[in-house]
């Protein structure tokens, strides 16, 4: 599974490398499809489809529950400060996805209407879920 995990950098550097988020983390927005190697702009990895956006603070998800249309991105990105979160899907079940330092953040594309239930890796009492609509 690819995502743009990166390791630990200077705070500083926190909003250059959100800058360079959407660039950076096309490979991960094919998460849905086969890897076809580097060089595909994040547009054309999302299909041009929307992407929603789902925001970690003080241990939370916000917001706790996102309803999207089917072929919708959703993006994790972790605030904190100094603390690292995950995105671990329950209901189905997926392998967690890498931890996300302060600024950095995860994508999965929903391509299949559901209800889809997470937690994060390291602190199973934060919970979120994506409703996704046809
Ligand atoms: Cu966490």
């Amino acid at each position: 599974m690819h995502t743009a995990h990166r390791r630990c950098g200077p705070h500083g550097l926190a909003l250059a490398r959100a800058a360079l988020a959407l660039v950076a983390l096309a490979p991960a927005l094919a998460l849905a499809q086969p890897a076809t190697g580097g060089g595909a702009a994040a547009s054309a990895a999302t299909g041009n489809g929307p992407v929603a956006e789902v925001l970690i603070l003080d241990y939370k998800f916000t917001p706790p529950v996102l309803t999207v249309r089917a072929g919708t991105t959703v993006r994790w990105l972790n605030q904190e400060k100094r603390t690292t979160h995950s995105v671990q899907f329950t209901h189905p079940p997926a392998p967690e996805g890498e931890r996300m330092f302060p600024g950095e953040s995860w994508l999965r594309r929903f391509d299949t209407p559901g209800r889809y239930e997470y937690t994060c890796g390291p602190h199973p009492e934060m919970k979120g879920r994506i409703d996704v609509t046809p």
